[in-house]
């Protein structure tokens, strides 16, 4: 080598759009193999892609070390999902390069929206939770705040869904099968996750020690996506861990000549990272479901200590230098994971791993439903994680020893906290688990909050004042207004400057143009262009004509019977009935809207999506209308999806049972782009509420205690029908086979229950939800009133970025602060 030669730089590639044309060239003659003749929308995806990432790299790399130099408080979410969608506009717009890549390929003769739609979604995510983790990784990295997103590489997202004669379909998704342009694979970056084995006491220095022997030994793989901050002032990582066999091809067997045992082997233990657990509120209990939590867990922690004590030492500053948010108890196996590391790896005293972990961990909970709170049967933990089990158990003994301590002789508290629930068998409650292993916990809206220290968190929060907080969730307003809405933000920028791109709440200054005719119609304007986009999407989709002139009343969610879809098509059922019934009231003329996928065992959510698509069959035939009333559902909703529909929505269906629904985020996201939400007094509702004015949202529906006190009465759904003929009607209509001809007892089921149970309080609520319904079509009816309302939706929504969400977490529970 000559040492005498210069070093030599390598610059980042100029951003104009000449510059980024030729780079886009030749990514796809050099890095994809392809001509600008043969190549296909794919590969001008790929190509531009591989050219924009290039603008990232220097930040990013440059970032991460200043932030290891300066040694920054780090943040670490552990998710089991993020639900983060396409990024090639998300990735543009932070880097303020949107107007150079589309211009260079204008110049390349390619639209950029056939780019831009050949990105699959990244669905690595169910639904709110998933999603919320996206947001996250985006503000945190807009804000400056150094963190990692640690979860997992699934093979395969969120299923497909296909409709076929209105029942959903599961078809596999394949987000990876033309490969990822944004992912670094790091196969050097590998740590072994243990399963199974047993465990050996030795004499140790301070003795005895103990000493776990997997009997299974996975890799797990990192793969970094950057995360680029708004203004790509700042870069973070999402490291996602894939699964590899430790010894892929188990040599001896093959050389045996047992080649396909050889492999078996292999596939079993990869199979930890193929696939997304489709499950939504009600955990499903499998193994293969912990070998996922505890594979990540294990990944996470190992990284982030081996990070830790390069920089620091050892272990004993780690709640200093650290902060490790849990994303619901799927990975609160690390509580147990850190205790381990601690005392058995690093030799600490129990105290001082406990001082650590407790003060590095902290938890989010996302739900109150009961049958969602996660436990795991004490044999499997043994047989998986027999270690972990013995950690556990001590855990819970120190933890009991001092309730008993404070609360003698109280046993039925002691088993009310204990980390062992000792119903039917013995399962280890994982709520609690990460309970006690946080310095903090926290729900996601204040009300939620609070129900979690009346019921699930009582007994918890009575031991431990103040470790409960709140944090009101919050949305990315880059994705979910400045990307999504373009037509909305121009139109803001306009009208309260350019520093509504950096502040959300110069929102407010919206307000005094609430009442100015001139802005209300260009407002309205741009709903209206959205609505258009909309309607040419679902023609092209669905082969339905609808109207951008009607009412767009939108219910896109996961399907589940406390959120009450059911509800929603009731009320369509009865509205075609009045219509019919007197053609010359004022009806608003409405687009119902429902988008979503049920979990696939969940027959009860998929008998709902059937009986949207029989009622909307019978409904969008009938010609007494005259087109005012449509119904419709949008097959294999997404994030992509949701981008295309929330611009659209006027009216924002959240409307589960009151005390039900943990946050809501779609709440958030509808509301900001000028939709009035039509809601139940539960989740964040309550605080859109309180943001926007009771004047300008539609509330409706019976309040927590008051749900609380009707299931306490024993009320059944009969008792609604009895006291609304028009409910009745609807009802019967469903049960008679109406809207089921070919199968007339298809509803028998779900109709009976509702009348004997009615658990949701669907029937409880149908009065009340109807009234408001009509009070929604009064204010249609006074397009300007209308156009007031929604404008002040998009004034006061400032407050539900995920930013300020963000900056709480950080000064509340983190203790971190922006390195830019
Ligand atoms: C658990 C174990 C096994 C298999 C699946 C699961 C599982 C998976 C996903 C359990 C729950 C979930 C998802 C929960 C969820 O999305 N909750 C939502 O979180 C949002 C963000 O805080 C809230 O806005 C919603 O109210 C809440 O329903």
């Amino acid at each position: 080598m000559d040492l005498q030669a210069p070093p030599i730089a390598v610059a980042t590639p100029a951003a104009d759009a000449r510059s980024l044309a030729e780079s886009i060239l030749r990514k796809l003659l050099f890095d994809l193999g392809k001509s600008q003749q043969g190549a296909q929308r794919r590969d001008w995806f790929m190509a531009a892609a591989l050219a924009t990432r290039d603008q990232v790299m220097e930040r990013w790399l440059g970032g991460s070390r200043s932030a290891y130099n300066s040694q920054a408080k780090q943040v670490y979410y552990l998710s089991l999902e993020f639900l983060i969608g396409r990024l090639l506009r998300d990735t543009i717009t932070n880097l303020g390069i949107a107007d150079q890549l589309r211009d260079a390929l204008d110049i390349l003769g390619v639209p950029f929206d056939e780019v831009r739609s050949a990105e699959p979604d990244a669905a690595l995510g169910n639904g709110g939770l998933g999603r919320l983790a996206a947001c996250f990784m985006e503000s945190l990295a807009s804000l400056g705040i150094p963190a990692f997103g640690y979860g997992i590489r699934y093979d395969h997202g969120l299923f497909r869904q296909q409709i076929m004669g209105g029942w959903q379909r599961e078809v596999p998704e394949d987000w990876l099968t033309f490969g990822n342009p944004w992912e670094f694979a790091r196969p050097e970056i590998a740590h072994e996750i243990g399963f199974g084995g047993n465990i050996t006491v030795i004499d140790g220095r301070d003795g005895p020690r103990q000493v776990w022997q997997p009997g299974e030994i996975i890799q797990a793989v990192a793969y970094d996506t950057p995360i680029i901050g708004w203004r790509g002032r700042h870069v973070n990582t999402l490291r996602l861990w894939s699964a590899r066999a430790s010894d892929p091809l188990s040599l001896e067997a093959f050389n045996h000549g047992d080649h396909v045992g050889a492999l078996a082997d292999q596939v079993r233990q990869e199979a930890i990272s193929k696939v997304l657990y489709p499950g939504d509120e009600t955990p499903a209990g499998q193994e293969l479901r912990l070998r996922q939590e505890y594979f990540f867990a294990s990944a996470a922690l190992q990284d982030l200590v081996r990070r830790h004590i390069r920089v620091h030492g050892d272990l004993h500053s780690l709640p200093d230098r650290v902060a490790i948010q849990l994303n619901d108890t799927h990975p609160a196996i690390a509580v147990a994971e850190l205790m381990r590391i601690c005392v058995d790896l690093h030799g600490l005293s129990w105290e001082e791993g406990w001082r650590i972990t407790q003060g590095a961990i902290s938890y989010t909970n996302h739900t109150l439903l009961p049958e969602a709170l996660e436990s795991w049967p004490v044999p499997l933990m043994e047989r998986l994680l027999p270690r972990h089990m013995q950690i556990i158990y001590l855990i819970n003994a120190h933890h009991l020893d001092a309730v008993a301590a404070r609360h003698p002789g109280n046993d039925a508290l002691l088993a009310s906290v204990s980390l062992i629930g000792e119903g039917h068998a013995r399962r280890v409650r994982m709520g609690h688990l990460a309970f006690v292993g946080s310095h903090k916990v926290n729900g996601v809206s204040a009300l939620h909050s609070n129900l979690l220290k009346q019921t699930v968190f009582h007994d918890f929060n009575m031991l431990f004042p103040g470790r409960i907080v709140n944090k009101t969730n919050g949305i990315t307003f880059r994705r979910w207004l400045h990307q999504a809405n373009p037509g909305l933000t121009s139109l803001l920028r306009e009208a309260v400057g350019e520093r509504v791109l950096d502040d959300p709440q110069a929102l407010e200054l919206l307000r005094p143009l609430a009442d100015d005719a001139a802005f209300q119609q260009r407002f309205m304007a741009v709903k209206h262009a959205n609505k258009a986009a909309l309607a040419a999407n679902i023609r092209a989709a669905l082969e339905l004509k609808i109207d951008p002139g009607a009412m767009f009343d939108v219910q896109i969610k996961r399907i589940h019977e406390y959120k009450r879809q059911l509800l929603n098509i009731l009320e369509a059922v009865a509205l075609y009935d009045a219509m019919r019934d007197s053609p010359t009231q004022s009806f608003a003329p409405r687009v119902k809207i429902f988008a979503g996928k049920a979990a696939a065992s969940y027959h009860r959510a998929k008998l709902i999506i059937k009986l949207a698509h029989d009622v909307g069959r019978v409904i969008n035939a009938d010609p007494v209308l005259r087109d005012r009333l449509k119904l419709v559902f949008l097959p294999n909703y997404n994030v992509s999806a949701a981008e295309v529909i929330v611009p659209a929505a006027d009216l924002s269906e959240q409307i589960s049972t009151a005390g039900m629904e943990a946050s809501g985020t779609g709440n958030m996201k509808l509301a900001l782009n000028g939709a009035l939400t039509m809601g139940t007094l539960d989740g964040a509702n309550v605080e859109i509420l309180e943001h926007v004015g009771a004047e300008n949202i539609h509330i409706f529906g019976k309040t927590t205690p008051e749900v609380a006190e009707h299931r306490a009465d024993g009320i059944r759904g009969q008792a609604a029908v009895d006291a609304s003929p028009r409910l009745a009607q609807v009802l019967e209509a469903i049960r008679s086979g109406v809207f089921s001809p070919d199968d007339p007892g298809r509803y028998h089921g779900l109709v009976d229950d509702l009348l004997n149970t009615d658990h949701f309080l669907v029937l409880a609520d149908f009065d009340s939800y109807y009234e408001a319904q009509r009070a929604a079509d009064a204010r249609w009816n006074e397009p300007q009133a209308w156009a007031r309302a929604a404008i002040l939706n998009t004034a006061n929504l400032g407050w539900f970025s995920a930013d300020r969400t963000i900056a709480e977490y950080a000064e509340d529970i983190w203790k971190v602060s922006p390195v830019i």
